[in-house]
């Protein structure tokens, strides 16, 4: 389904001697720390990587929006079902700020639709995993937003000035839904019976691998990070933010009571860190390429969405024509 597969671009990150004159200045204005904003110089190849992982951000947020989407009718208080509605509405807030970001790049919203509708852009591999039971949305919540929440802090301070920004409100936003997640979790795993506590397990043997999958693949494997760490549109490598990620999560299963489906994860006094497994990679390879559970679900509520909304998007277009003309009617008179 997906177009690209996880590849090498072959190409080293260019030495500061061997840029145009142009590039070195762009090059030094982020070494400086400055922020690149809309208007200013950026090499073509920025820009297209940005794009990227811009879009493939935004359309995260908006399938993340559906496994979730999933438990709204079925949640298990008012108060759990309004927590629920909040977060699943804040996705599609994410969204649009990121697909607004990604606009200032000179990229079309019709035009990232279309890309991710095709398969020829991506969305977070964690996605296309089902949400079985409740506890699932502890365990979404806890693990997900909390891997989330670990790769997108330090995006604050990426070098492009729009989407940086918009990480700011994300970051709070998503500071909640950890939290809802593990409140979850708490009354489930800690304070709840022993069925709610064997849930609370399962969900977390089941979303832990895809949680640390969504940091991407292992640094050797990683085809963009030189190159998006060198221009600051990534400010950690992907290993180095899943280890930092397992080393939160850790003690917060011990506090629930729960065990982490790890038989080698232990505490090395040397690297004062966990020693942890690997996730299966073939597995995550497989997922992107369009064969995990729920791809072809997920892909397909995307673009019946796409399609109901056709009206309303005709309707807005014909308002704002309508409205552009009585306001050029005014200025003739
Ligand atoms: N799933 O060279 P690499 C959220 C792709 S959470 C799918 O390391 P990069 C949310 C990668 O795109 C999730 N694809 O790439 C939470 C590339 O393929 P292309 C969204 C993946 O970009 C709760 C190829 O593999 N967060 O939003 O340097 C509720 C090689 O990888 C994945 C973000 O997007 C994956 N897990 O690093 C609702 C954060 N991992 O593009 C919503 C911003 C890798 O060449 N993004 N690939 O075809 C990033 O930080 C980086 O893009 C990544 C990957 C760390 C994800």
């Amino acid at each position: 389904m997906y177009a690209q597969s996880i590849r090498s671009t072959g190409k080293a990150v260019q030495s500061l001697e061997d840029m145009s004159a142009e590039d070195r200045q762009f090059q030094e204005r982020i070494n400086r720390g400055e922020k690149i904003e809309p208007k200013d110089y950026m090499p073509a190849a920025y820009r297209e990587n940005l794009i990227r992982q811009i879009g493939q951000h935004a359309h995260s947020e908006i399938v993340g929006q559906l496994p979730e989407g999933n438990w709204i009718s079925r949640a298990p208080t008012l108060e759990r079902k309004a927590n629920l509605l909040a977060k699943v509405q804040d996705e599609a807030g994410h969204g649009l700020y990121l697909y607004c970001a990604a606009e200032t790049l000179g990229v079309s919203r019709d035009d990232l639709f279309g890309m991710l509708h095709t398969g020829k852009m991506k969305y977070s591999s964690i996605f296309n995993y089902p949400t079985l039971t409740w506890a699932d949305m502890g365990a979404v919540g806890w693990l997900v937003d909390g891997a989330a929440i670990m790769n997108q802090v330090p995006l604050q301070n990426t070098s492009y000035g729009p989407y940086a920004r918009a990480m700011v409100r994300i970051c709070k936003e998503e500071s909640f839904h950890q939290r809802q997640g593990f409140h979850i979790m708490i009354a489930m795993a800690k304070n709840g019976n022993d069925e709610q506590h064997r849930m609370a397990q399962d969900a977390l043997n089941r979303f832990w691998y895809p949680s640390l999958m969504m940091f991407g693949p292992s640094d050797k494997d990683s085809v963009h990070s030189a190159q998006s760490m060198a221009w600051k549109i990534k400010m950690n490598t992907n290993d180095e933010l899943r280890q930092k990620f397992v080393d939160a999560t850790v003690p917060q299963a011990e506090f629930l009571g729960l065990s982490i489906p790890d038989d080698h994860l232990n505490w090395n006094e040397k690297t004062n860190q966990y020693n942890y497994s690997e996730p299966d990679w073939n597995e995550f390879n497989d997922v992107l390429a369009g064969n995990g559970p729920c791809n072809t679900e997920r892909l397909d509520a995307r673009k019946k969405a796409w399609s109901d909304g056709a009206w309303v998007r005709e309707g807005m277009m014909a308002h704002a024509a309508k409205k552009a003309e009585r306001k050029a009617e005014r200025q003739a008179v």
